[in-house]
């Protein structure tokens, strides 16, 4: 009977749509304006999310007007091929571009010339397609897939720093290897790309042509690295002891491979005349680990992070966080206050977690919950307001917007559609997620599942395709992921079992 109701609520809510898998449900028209913002390396440290430390209340505002997914996870903790498969609605293996050189992704756009990027498919539907800051890696967004090129300085503005002599001045792009770690200039929040940034979107929102149903997506570079904020938001807060990493040292037990995640960045401490062990042993793992933020100035390049020094990057990262925040509370004012709030369907949400000392990992590119977990967030017309425990990926959002939309799907997508979890987020499921990430160039892949209790990673050689390592992590007595229990004698059966559904979920989800 349950079931039947899920199914007739279902129905109700998309009408025919997914009956009739490849038409349209709603005339253009009727077709309701999308805001989609994407907020980088944004851990879910937020106030809608049980956290308080860090000060968001225009997200925590839009949590309360939307419904909040608990458990949304990415499908790759690095920002290139999280976007990518966020944009397209495939998989990492579908996608097979692990890092972030330009020519993997130009060969996968050959490759694939069916997978349609969400812009593009919504352009082709009668949307008016924007795009303002980071959406696509930088340098890999294609002009045609919106409906006007790219908005001016989005790709440059990732190392933005201001003039330390006088930081009225202008600001500038750093070189990455004189970047400061973090900068808190006392100026306006328009001084920083993301304010004139959102005076853009603003602008934009004013002056549209209110006919054409709008896709307008918003990406904002920060939290990323360098921490540049100003200082009025570092005043905001002030870490103590509490706010360090409970979990700072490696999992028992866990492969060096699951937490290192400096492997990318040997050429990068070749540039200042330094040699990372590559491979590592555990002990040089852990003492050159987090080098994409130890590759700024300001930080020791390998080595002991000072207590002190955590607090001060603690400080950053959530200066950056509430800087954003306020940008994203412009935004939603706006929409408040031509009376488009309620008609439009908002969808917030980054491209993966960040450590913020876990796992003796500073920044992205692992497979723990703390690299892969997102905060998510959909707010729109039909459905009410709440929180659902429902496992989501971030490849879900492209059909759910779709459906949500109005219109038809293209074929190639490989989430599901959040509609059911929108409309009873009560109602419990057994849904999965799938995180992967490739370390050592291509050597291992580790392949992550995420149940409603654990979390299983395997991690196979590209040589030979041996299984190397297998981490097993048990959320309900262990829910930081301090343990590796995959070896555990006890856990023979469940490691064999949730392998299996790994692999089973894996393959059939790559095509
Ligand atoms: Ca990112």
């Amino acid at each position: 009977m349950r079931l039947f109701q899920n199914f007739s609520l279902y129905v109700m809510w998309i009408g025919v749509l997914t009956v009739l898998h490849s038409a349209d449900a709603a005339p253009i028209a009727e077709r309701p304006d999308i805001l989609m913002i994407v907020v980088d390396d944004l851990r879910p440290m937020l106030g809608c999310y049980g956290d308080a430390r860090i000060r968001t209340p225009n997200i925590d505002r839009l949590a309360r007007h939307g419904v909040l997914f608990e458990r949304a996870y990415c499908q790759y903790a690095k920002c290139g091929t999280s976007r990518l498969s966020l944009m397209t609605g495939l998989r990492p293996d579908s996608i097979g571009v692990f890092s972030n050189r330009d020519k993997d992704v130009v060969n996968f756009r050959k490759r694939r010339p069916d997978a349609v990027s969400i812009s593009r498919w919504l352009k082709g539907r009668g949307y008016y397609a924007l795009s303002f800051g980071k959406i696509d890696h930088d340098g890999w967004h294609v002009d045609d897939e919106w409906s006007v090129p790219a908005a001016p300085g989005r790709d440059g503005e990732m190392l933005e720093v201001v003039d330390s002599k006088d930081v009225s001045k202008p600001t500038l792009i750093a070189d990455r290897i004189a970047c400061p770690v973090m900068q808190s200039p006392d100026v306006p929040d328009d001084h920083l790309f993301a304010g004139r940034m959102t005076q853009q979107v603003l602008d934009n929102l004013r002056n549209r042509d209110s006919t054409q149903p709008m896709f307008l997506a918003v990406g904002y570079r920060r939290p990323h690295l360098p921490f540049v904020a100003p200082k009025r938001y570092f005043d905001m807060h002030h870490p103590d002891e509490t706010w360090l990493a409970r979990n700072p040292l490696a999992a028992a037990g866990s492969p060096v491979m699951a937490w290192f995640n400096s492997d990318g960045y040997v050429g990068t401490a070749r540039r200042v005349g330094l040699t990372m062990p590559s491979p590592p042993n555990r002990e040089q793992a852990i003492q050159w680990n987090g080098y994409e933020m130890r590759s700024y100035l300001g930080v020791p390049n390998h080595g002991q992070i000072e207590t002190s020094l955590q607090l001060r990057l603690l400080q950053a990262y959530a200066a950056c966080v509430s800087y954003v925040d306020a940008q994203v509370g412009r935004i939603l004012d706006e929409l408040e206050s031509t009376k488009k709030l309620n008609s439009t369907l908002i969808v917030f949400c980054t491209d993966h977690g960040w450590h913020l000392g876990e796992h003796s990992a500073w920044g992205k590119m692992t497979n723990f919950e703390i690299a892969t977990r997102v905060p998510m967030i959909i707010a729109g017309p039909g459905f009410e307001a709440g929180r659902t425990r429902k496992i989501a990926e971030l490849v879900d959002l492209y059909p759910t917007i779709c459906d949500m939309a109005g219109v038809a799907k293209p074929d190639h997508l490989q989430g599901e559609s959040l509609i059911p979890a929108l409309t009873e987020p009560e109602e419990s499921n057994d849904s999965i997620a799938l995180s992967q990430y490739a370390r050592f160039g291509t050597k291992y892949t580790g392949r992550a599942l995420r149940t409603d209790r654990y979390r299983f990673v395997v991690w196979d050689a590209k040589k030979g395709g041996e299984t190397v390592h297998r981490e097993l992590y048990d959320h309900d007595s262990d829910p930081d992921e301090t343990v590796n229990l995959a070896s555990k004698e006890e856990h023979r059966e469940l490691v064999r079992t949730l392998e299996s559904q790994l692999r089973e979920a894996f393959l059939r989800n790559v095509k």
